[in-house]
């Protein structure tokens, strides 16, 4: 009986003490960091979908080029997405005239928790504010830079994450009425008046309750010599996002397109996805204090913003990093 009890006791201090160090092993095992194969981005793609956009003419809301383009994407996001939502909406302009935007919303792998959002416009702006020629201040623009150039890289990664589905799971979101903010001439700014499919989307997420790690929003991404300082409501929302990109940057060697600098304010839709859905999101944006009247890129709202400045290396650039940033993502 003694003895019996002795080897129970013995037994149990060697379960007990080898289930302690299974434990105590795994603890103290650091986190490998994962072998990744990020996918070759394809800059010429990316630009056949610039092109493809700028081909519908103006894409501003109401006008049929703009519900051609709209059946387009949402076709090109249902080929590679795993889930695509269309969000029409309804927003008031500066001048109280009620609109109707689409923001389209492409998921992949929606079944996993963490999530990376990337983000752009997708609609033409209205009106050539800033053209050097006073009579065009009415006329929509091509918008090849300043909406078409972000929607192109990302439709490029959306292929490719239909060809391999990165660890993360990821969803692309293509804002509407971005760009309908009162002419400079009216002198009536207010930041409200801008990224108008980003608000609504902020406030009514395709997903109830969605979130997300981070969000990169890019604009103005393709033309040729761009530069990305660090532009200022990115860097007070979300540091550690701005961090990571410029670094991932730096390591690929393009630490003279991701400036180490810090940049302006841009009113762009990440204030909002910030602010209301309280997602950390970037702007990846082409700031420029050189231009005149303006900070932003030198054609910014003119007639002159076409497929003429757009080139494929500076697109090629920005979706090498992004596609490094993602798949690294676990
Ligand atoms: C302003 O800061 C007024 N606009 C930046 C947002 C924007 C317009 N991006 C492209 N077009
Ligand atoms: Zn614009």
């Amino acid at each position: 009986m003694k003895n019996l009890l002795l080897i129970i006791l013995t037994l149990s201090f060697f379960i007990l003490s080898s289930c302690e160090q299974q434990g105590k092993t795994k603890k103290a095992k650091p986190k490998a960091k994962k072998a990744v194969v990020v996918p070759a981005f394809n800059a010429d793609s990316a630009y056949a979908f610039v092109q493809r956009q700028v081909d519908f003419g103006p894409r501003v809301p109401g006008t049929p080029a703009h519900q051609a383009c709209a059946n387009w994407l949402a076709e090109k996001l249902q080929v590679y997405g795993d889930t695509v939502i269309i969000q029409a909406f309804r927003a008031r302009t500066y001048d109280m005239v009620a609109r109707n935007g689409k923001n389209l919303v492409a998921s992949f792998s929606p079944e996993k928790k963490k999530r990376v959002l990337l983000l752009s416009h997708w609609d033409s702006r209205p009106f050539a504010d800033h053209d050097p020629d006073p009579a065009k201040h009415r006329t929509p623009i091509d918008a090849a830079n300043d909406g078409a150039s972000g929607v192109g890289i990302l439709l490029e990664m959306a292929r490719q994450f239909h060809l391999r589905q990165p660890d993360v799971g990821v969803d692309i979101v293509l804002f509407d009425l971005e760009d309908w903010g009162p002419p400079t001439d009216l002198n009536m700014y207010k930041e409200e008046y801008w990224g108008l499919g980003a608000q609504y989307w902020s406030k009514n997420p395709h997903v109830y309750g969605y979130t997300a790690t981070f969000g990169i929003l890019l604009d103005m991404v393709g033309a040729k010599d761009a530069v990305f300082p660090k532009e200022y409501y990115s860097r007070q929302y979300a540091r550690y996002v701005v961090d990571l990109v410029w670094y991932t940057a730096l390591k690929l060697g393009y630490g003279s397109t991701f400036l180490n600098q810090d940049g302006g304010g841009a009113t762009d839709d990440h204030v909002f996805v910030n602010r209301i859905a309280n997602i950390p999101t970037i702007d990846i944006i082409h700031l420029d204090t050189e231009s005149a009247n303006h900070s932003f890129f030198e054609h910014w709202h003119t007639t002159s913003d076409n497929m003429d400045q757009i080139d494929k290396k500076t697109l090629g650039i920005v979706g090498e990093v992004l596609m490094s940033v993602v798949y690294n993502e676990d």
